[in-house]
């Protein structure tokens, strides 16, 4: 069901310690942007040129709805709310109160720096103006996505937010009723009923009666992300959210059982999900195994699951010792890292790429995907070694604000001079010294 790949030093000659480079071994989603990105690019185009009389025609061809209009009526939200299952409801507050609790411990403050007498630099934080954000549809509702998206964004303070849904051919043309619930109880009320490239486009240029955006945010598939990659620049967006992945570092302490569970449970996102087990436990591998055959058999879909498992983004990778582990795991950058080892804190603190990690037995991705305060819309596909995941980082800018007297400018007015003169910019130079020549 799923393979193994052995990168022990026996097996692919290398000496322990050795420089070796692990990403292509590793395994890894086929998911070719470059080769979406013509059909992404002519989505856009017609976005950009023909605007909603486009997106109308991708959402019956795409989506199968025929719309005449696209923004989401705000009763249609308020009623989703009053039906919503009342334990829906309170799973959905409580995320939203550790995300809220969680988002503001990391608000940022400006930063003053006084530099000398009268010369103060200030690093001003503030929240992007507009923000469109991207709840997918898919093989899930996933309506934890709203709040992974909105709550961090109201924390930061963005005045004007926008959510775009793909549109549901069994509800009426509308988003999922559970993601118009959350909406709701979010008081997000500009939602649009749009989906894959065409909302990112829609969002990019601004599409009556979707007035443009200054940034991008949330997960999506190939389509989506393509569209962000082609975009980025003319709007500003957050990191690559693909397929969803799951790392799991273990070692013989770890319970197969919940090794097992948790490859199974981000493994039913999507037949593209990532499920990779990393582990010096012969052992432990041989039983993880097992526990997958009797798990994936009784799992909810398992069509899905059984595919994703099998595929060539997924595998045992099994190393010589957790050094080795710790290296693998970096190399991959996760978009989820699960430490299952002894000393599992200890082990973590080692990691420097993955979008999020979980420590020990009782912190398995799926905590983190609803109700453990931290985000699920994570960098994947490798994007961890450069990329962050949302938070309300992601939703602030900073401004540098030069504050400098007379005093301040005289001190440092030679410096510019001798640099400018050295970059052949004389207009740089006069500019200061004709503050000093009255
Ligand atoms: N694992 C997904 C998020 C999600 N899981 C939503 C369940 N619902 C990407 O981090």
């Amino acid at each position: 069901m799923i393979r193994r790949i052995d990168l022990r030093s026996a097996a692919t000659g290398r000496t322990p310690g050795e420089p070796f480079d692990y990403r292509t071994a590793l395994p890894r989603a086929d998911f070719d942007v470059e080769a979406a990105v013509p059909a992404t690019h002519a989505i856009c185009e017609e976005v950009r040129t023909r605007g909603l009389d486009a997106i109308l025609e991708m959402s019956q061809k795409f989506d199968g709805v025929t719309q005449t209009d696209i923004r989401v009526p705000v009763e249609e939200m308020t009623r989703a709310l009053e039906e919503l299952d009342p334990a829906i409801r309170a799973g959905l507050e409580e995320s939203v109160r550790r995300l809220r609790v969680a988002s503001e411990a990391e608000l940022e403050h400006d930063v003053v720096t006084d530099l000398g007498p009268g010369a103060r630099v200030v690093h001003r934080k503030v929240p992007v103006g507009r923000v469109g954000l991207y709840v997918p549809g898919g093989l899930a509702p996933l309506v934890s996505s709203v709040l992974m998206n909105v709550v961090p964004a109201q924390v930061a303070g963005v005045p004007s937010l926008a959510l775009a849904s793909p549109p549901q051919a069994e509800f009426g043309g509308l988003p999922h009723p559970t993601i118009l619930a959350a909406c709701a109880l979010l008081g997000v009320e500009e939602v649009y009923a749009v989906g894959g490239a065409q909302a990112i486009a829609m969002f990019a240029y601004g599409t009556d009666p979707c007035a443009k955006v200054d940034l991008v945010t949330g997960p999506g598939n190939i389509w989506v992300v393509t569209a962000k990659r082609l975009l980025k620049g003319l709007v500003g967006v957050d990191s690559e959210a693909g397929p969803t992945e799951v790392a799991i570092l273990a070692d013989e302490t770890a319970d197969a059982a919940y090794v097992a569970a948790d490859l199974i449970s981000e493994a039913e996102h999507d037949p593209l999900a990532a499920a990779v087990l990393v582990t010096d436990s012969e052992t432990l591998a041989h039983d993880v195994e097992a526990e997958l055959e009797k798990q994936v058999a009784t799992t909810g879909h398992v069509e899905r699951v059984k595919i994703a498992l099998g595929g060539n983004q997924s595998g045992i990778v099994l190393v010589d010792d957790l050094d080795q582990g710790v290296e693998v795991c970096d190399a991959y950058a996760s978009e989820h890292l699960e430490i299952q080892t002894r000393d599992a804190a200890a082990v973590a603190a080692r990691i420097r790429n993955a979008g999020a990690i979980f420590i020990g037995d009782y912190a398995p991705t799926a905590l983190g995907d609803y109700c453990a305060g931290s985000n699920h819309v994570l960098p994947t596909g490798g994007c961890a070694c450069h990329s962050s995941g949302l938070s309300v980082r992601a939703f602030t800018k900073s401004v540098h604000v030069v504050d400098y007297s007379r005093e301040g400018l005289e001190a440092v007015a030679d410096h510019v001079v001798t640099l400018a003169d050295a970059e052949d910019l004389p207009g740089h130079g006069q500019s200061v010294r004709i503050r000093f020549q009255k």
